[in-house]
């Protein structure tokens, strides 16, 4: 049968973990004879099966284009696609849907910022600013803008716990500063930037600030309104949606300024071979045919974390972190990377000579995920001076009992390399 929202009560008081669990199929099933721990959520987190069915739906029943057919189909699958808008909107409390653009996740979110705010405002001799901790996403995609506009890379540095240094924020902010981009939730390190202050201190500037929000999204509540955060990016694949699907959150009339990122069919009011005239926001900032499936998919996402309960769900995983720092920290040989006060979901390790990689492998052998490697953030590498950490992440699903599992083979990978 197939699964819908109003089918999943609400999870109250007390976390009925094995409740929440009973919804995601994948996590059912053994992996090299044993049960899979799934601790890759910062990667990407798992689908419940009411996401699921809400796909299956789409393509057995709804499948077609949006916003270009008359006919029934097409008018069903505009509905859902629109519809999947507004949830988001009310997701992240923004003013309006048109703020929230459909991209593929949060890499392109940040292109498109960078290729239509950033290449139209931004100039020679002009400075943005990221933070030390940032996804190469948040990286790359400014280093080309400066390299096309010789503009300047800037770079807020970070204390030995991986807390970002606001003084030093302070002294990087002047009149040639255009952009501020940080993220809010480190996924190497788990750090929760105070970014709300650090909006703030940039808009003193009136300096516009963009978000890096993939991990902040899915682990807990975001309101672009009261961050007054002028662009907001997250992907669907890692708050449990499908892969192809993420937003671009941004102000009405900052989107409005900003040239289309990409040119084509469904972003045109008219098109002459002299001239084209845009569309609207949204659909100026979406040509072509979209994720449609993978979207609806988001907006699916969005009604199951609101129905278990997103601050009980945040209140879970945080219990799951002290927990998991608590008792991997005191394995001997293991040292954390990322012991920000104010943390969320992540615990990077290393583990005295064995290589992170390693860790991982065995890890697999006995069927727990995790991500071993640079994280896409090798810049936090370098300043904690590893070549990469093994990083468990966590998802309201997981257990204190896959923890002790985690910590268990830990131990025995140290044993088995002494
Ligand atoms: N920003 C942050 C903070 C991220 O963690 C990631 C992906 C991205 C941006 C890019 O998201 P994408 O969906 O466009 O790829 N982070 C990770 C990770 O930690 N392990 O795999 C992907």
């Amino acid at each position: 049968m197939v699964q819908t929202v109003d089918s999943i009560a609400a999870v109250s008081d007390s976390w009925d973990v094995a409740r929440v669990r009973a919804d995601f199929p994948v996590l059912h099933q053994t992996v090299n004879g044993k049960p899979l721990v799934y601790l890759d959520n910062a990667a990407s987190s798992q689908v419940p099966q009411v996401v699921i069915d809400r796909g299956s739906i789409y393509l057995e029943q709804e499948h077609s284009n949006i916003h270009r057919g008359v006919h029934y189909l097409s008018q069903r699958a505009t509905t859902a696609y629109e519809g999947a808008r507004e949830k988001v909107k009310r997701f992240i409390n923004a003013r309006e849907a048109r703020e929230c653009i459909f991209v593929r996740g949060a890499t392109e979110g940040i292109n498109l910022v960078m290729y239509g705010y950033g290449r139209k405002f931004i100039g020679e001799g002009d400075e943005i600013i990221i933070s030390a901790m940032e996804h190469h996403a948040n990286i790359v995609p400014w280093q080309m803008l400066c390299q096309e506009k010789r503009a300047r890379l800037r770079v807020i540095p970070m204390n030995d716990a991986g807390e970002l240094l606001l003084d030093e924020f302070d002294g990087l902010l002047n009149e040639r500063t255009k952009l501020v981009g940080v993220v809010h939730v480190s996924n190497a390190l788990g750090t929760i930037n105070p970014v709300k202050e650090m909006i703030a201190q940039a808009h003193k500037y009136g300096v516009p600030v963009l978000v890096d929000g993939a991990q902040a999204a899915p682990h807990m509540p975001v309101d672009v309104q009261d961050l007054d955060c002028d662009f907001f990016v997250f992907s669907g694949h890692k708050m449990y949606a499908p892969t192809g699907s993420g937003i671009v959150y941004g102000k009405a009339e900052l989107l409005e300024k900003m040239d289309p990122f990409q040119g084509g069919g469904d972003m045109i009011k008219t098109v002459t071979f002299e001239k084209t005239i845009y569309a609207d926001l949204p659909n100026r900032l979406e040509a072509g045919t979209p994720a449609i499936a993978s979207q609806i998919g988001l907006g699916a996402a969005i009604d199951y974390l609101n129905a278990i309960g997103r601050e009980q769900a945040a209140a879970h995983e945080a219990e799951l972190l002290r927990y998991a720092t608590e008792r991997i920290s005191a394995i001997e040989g293991v040292r954390i990377v990322g012991t920000a006060k104010n943390k969320a979901s992540v615990l990077s390790f290393v583990i005295d000579d064995i290589h992170p990689h390693d860790i991982g492998t065995i890890l697999d052998q006995e069927g727990i995920a995790v991500r071993a490697g640079h994280h896409c953030a090798q810049p936090v590498m370098q300043r904690f001076n590893v070549p990469a950490t093994a990083r468990a992440s966590f998802a309201f699903y997981n257990t204190k009992e896959e923890i002790e599992v985690l910590a268990r083979t830990i131990e025995r990978v140290i044993e088995i390399f002494s």
